[in-house]
């Protein structure tokens, strides 16, 4: 490629690359992106090319001069064939690489780790599965796919990377993801690209690749003590899931443990895959996902939780896989509340209520 000149050619590269115009290839995807990009360009050029030399040429070739008398040509089959069949098949090699790219972008590898990301006015919020906050950073290994389950507290948003070619709207009340395997260490960009209100533009932050040994040292020297899935069994605790979901045979409600990822039958014959999204739906909206064989008793706790305490709830029952810390929490409660107060219920409740563990929306 350095038909222009070595000098000239590292001009073109420093310039591409320091002038944010052209960010760094920085993800796994990020050289595909470009290369279908760069393809369109490149037809876009061509056809601009040939139908401006078709214009300069044809008004020289038919001026007044040369042509004084016009005549008129009507019809031609090869012509008008040419002009159909090329541009078709231009269009349908961008179609078929534009499709394979996309469902690459969109279907993460089965390995890839999940971390969660709140957005809201003005700010990016992510948690590691291991109980790490960050505000407007985000530390990432090298070399690993790594899953975004996204959702937003308030507006729309729009989480955008663009050294590593991804973007994803993040939408209140939903998840969405996006996930990438970062290339090369180094800090990028981090951006909301969906006008949110005065401080969109403060919406930015860091994005850190770091080697995976480093990675680790980094989440292990950042900890909070408390995984989101221990946050989770906390909170599961103290709003009373257990109560309902403890797993025992006379229970209320159903088994929660080893269910995410299985598909269970709705009380209208269907069947739902219980993914992230179904969880939260489940909590807030439990009359959204009405389960075969069980009565529509589950409280709403809409309002209840904040988008943390439901990712703490979310990762605490996908990670359930027994019931025997469930039963161990209420036998202890049960002995506790026995030797407490004997006048059962009501009190227990407000004692209840008026502790909030964090999670939960404050009143
Ligand atoms: C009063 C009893 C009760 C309480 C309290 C309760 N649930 Fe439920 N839950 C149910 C019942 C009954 C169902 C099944 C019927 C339905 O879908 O509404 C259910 C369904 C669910 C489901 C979907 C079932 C599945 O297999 O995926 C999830 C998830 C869930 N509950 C989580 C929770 C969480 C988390 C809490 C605490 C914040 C909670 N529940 C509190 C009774 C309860
Ligand atoms: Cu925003």
């Amino acid at each position: 490629m350095h038909f222009i000149s070595p000098v000239l050619w590292q001009f073109l590269v420093n310039w591409l690359t320091h002038f944010a115009l052209f960010p760094p290839e920085a993800s796994s995807i990020a050289p595909h992106a470009d290369a279908l990009y760069f393809f369109l360009v490149a037809i876009s050029l061509v056809g601009l090319v040939l139908v401006l030399a078709l214009v300069a040429g044809f008004s020289f070739l038919y001026r007044k001069e040369r042509n004084p008398e016009a005549t008129q040509i009507e019809g031609s089959t090869l012509l008008e064939a040419t002009w159909t069949i090329i541009p078709l098949a231009l269009f349908m090699v961008a179609f078929v690489w534009g499709a394979l790219l996309y469902f690459r972008i969109y279907n993460p590898p089965t390995n890839a780790m999940n971390i969660y990301v709140v957005g809201k006015q003005w700010m990016w919020k992510a948690e590691h599965p291991g109980g790490q906050h960050e505000i407007n950073s985000l530390h990432i290994p090298l070399g690993r796919p790594v899953q975004l389950t996204m959702i937003s507290q308030d507006v729309f948003h729009s989480f955008s990377i663009p050294a590593f070619r991804v973007k994803r709207e993040v939408i209140p009340g939903r998840y969405t993801t996006v996930w990438f395997e970062a290339t090369q260490e180094g800090t990028y960009h981090l951006f909301c690209t969906q006008y949110c209100g005065t401080l969109h533009s403060q919406m930015i932050g860091t994005i850190t690749v770091m080697k995976p040994a480093d990675y680790e040292a980094w989440t292990e020297g950042s900890t909070s003590g408390m995984s989101l899935a221990q946050n989770g069994e906390r909170l599961y605790a103290s709003l009373g899931c257990n109560a309902c979901h403890s797993g025992s045979a006379t229970a209320r409600g159903p088994n929660l443990a080893e269910v995410y990822m299985t598909k269970v039958q709705m009380s209208n014959g269907s069947y739902s895959t219980v993914d992230d999204a179904f969880l939260r739906d489940s909590i807030l909206n439990p009359t959204m996902h009405q389960m075969a064989g069980y009565a529509p008793i589950m409280p709403t706790y809409q309002g209840q939780i904040s988008e943390e305490g439901l990712i703490d709830l979310v990762e605490y029952i996908k990670k359930l896989n027994s019931n025997y810390r469930i039963q161990q929490t209420l036998n202890t409660t049960q002995v506790q509340s026995s030797v407490q107060s004997p006048a059962p219920s009501t009190q227990g409740r407000a004692q209840q209520a008026a502790q909030t563990a964090p999670g939960m929306v404050k009143p």
